[in-house]
């Protein structure tokens, strides 16, 4: 079994080993974790990171002083262990003043806090030498159908993140955003909703280079997507600013399984993706270990992420070098869509009839693509018989 070393980048947020299992049926079925044992357990089990919500770690209502302290003991402890911060974000969806939202909230004075709520852990997550900042709109959304201009809402999140990335570069802050898309819940409908979605948004900013995506497994899977191919999209878009990886089974409520758990044909393509794609940034884990579990049950599900995606990286290398494999991608002809269709310009192709008036359609219709031995190539690796 592979085991993890911080050279792998697995991060871990506060609130996935630390969730107690509350959930809308049913109490919690675990005690609270205290963010510092987080660390250290974290660390011993070969992590590179930790990232939290501000009331993760610092309860919601802290006076001052609990707060310095807090942040002191979190900060010996990241010493201690070497463990880096590399992502921080902020709580808009616990406190009941969130009902209907944050930055877009109906009211005002809301979306002023809001707004005051995000900058003051912004600056923490700076100290804490933190270079993305996520930004999850989980209570940006609807149930209802008049009682949210979305059109008015979207102009609402705009200058939302102008003003964040405005006092980002005020402040000389080395820090981006990425925003997290998710098609619903706890919303009916929430802004913002897909990876596609949000790339546009974010074309529509003031300073479109500072803002990128998290996305998550489930998240998109919620909403029948590929996954991989949004990650492609977003890599293509120079967007991949952070991953938040996990488990999904289909299109129900969010999972957060452990990663691999759910759909492990799209995870196998997932990490082939990164990898090949030379994808740098930490590999986030957004994770519940399932309320039936005890805390041993948690830290083995914690380290299933990582050996999980370990083994599949060591699935996928093995796929892409198989000779078999090649051959396949040739028989599939890969290496033609990597050919530009009208290189030699459009007057060329206007003038070529063998684009056209001598092109043989019934013979190039009639040619197999050889998809079927390829994606089998793939099936024997994933479950090891190659
Ligand atoms: C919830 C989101 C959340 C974000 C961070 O569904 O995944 O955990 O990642 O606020
Ligand atoms: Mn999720
Ligand atoms: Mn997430």
């Amino acid at each position: 079994m592979p085991t993890p070393t911080p050279a792998d980048k697995f991060t871990f947020g506060l609130w996935t080993v630390g969730w107690q299992g509350r959930d809308p049926f049913g109490d919690a079925t675990r005690p609270a974790l205290d963010p510092v044992e987080t660390v250290h357990r974290l660390a011993e089990l070969g992590a590179h990171g930790v990232t939290f919500h501000d009331d993760d770690l610092i309860p919601f209502g802290s006076s001052d002083a609990e707060r310095d302290a807090i942040v002191k003991r979190f900060r010996t402890a990241l010493d201690a262990t070497g463990l880096k911060v590399p992502m921080a974000t902020t709580n808009l969806f616990t406190h009941p003043v969130f009902k209907d939202g944050a930055f877009t909230a109906n009211d005002r004075d809301v979306r002023r806090y809001a707004l005051r709520k995000t900058i003051r852990n912004i600056d923490l997550a700076a100290e804490l030498g933190a270079t993305t900042y996520v930004a999850w709109g989980g209570r940006e959304g609807a149930e209802h159908g008049a009682a949210k201009d979305v059109r008015v809402a979207l102009d609402r999140l705009k200058e939302a993140f102008d003003l964040l990335g405005e006092y980002v570069e005020e402040q000389g802050y080395d820090l981006r955003f990425a925003i997290e898309p998710k098609p619903n819940e706890p919303r009916g409908d929430i802004l913002l909703p897909t990876v596609g979605h949000a790339l546009a948004f974010i074309g529509s900013l003031e300073r479109p280079e500072r803002v990128g995506l998290n996305p998550e497994v489930g998240h998109e899977q919620m909403a029948g997507l590929n996954f991989a191919h949004g990650i492609a999209q977003a890599l293509w878009h120079g967007k991949l600013f952070h991953i938040d990886l996990n488990g999904q089974s289909g299109i129900k409520y969010d999972q957060d399984l452990r990663f691999g758990a759910g759909d492990l044909r799209s995870a196998f393509w997932l990490v082939d993706l990164l990898e090949s794609a030379g994808y740098d940034g930490p590999r986030h884990f957004d994770f519940k270990p399932p309320r039936t579990e005890d805390f041993e049950g948690v830290w083995a599900s914690a380290a299933a992420c990582m050996s999980n995606y370990l083994m599949l990286r060591e699935k996928a290398l093995a796929f892409r070098a198989d000779p078999a494999v090649q051959e396949a991608l040739r028989a599939s002809r890969l290496d033609e869509l990597a050919r530009p269709t009208a290189g030699d310009g459009l007057a060329a192709l206007l003038a070529d009839r063998g684009a056209f008036e001598e092109f043989d359609v019934d013979a190039a219709a009639a040619r197999g693509m050889a998809f079927e031995q390829l994606d089998q190539l793939a099936m024997e690796h994933l479950l090891g018989v190659r």
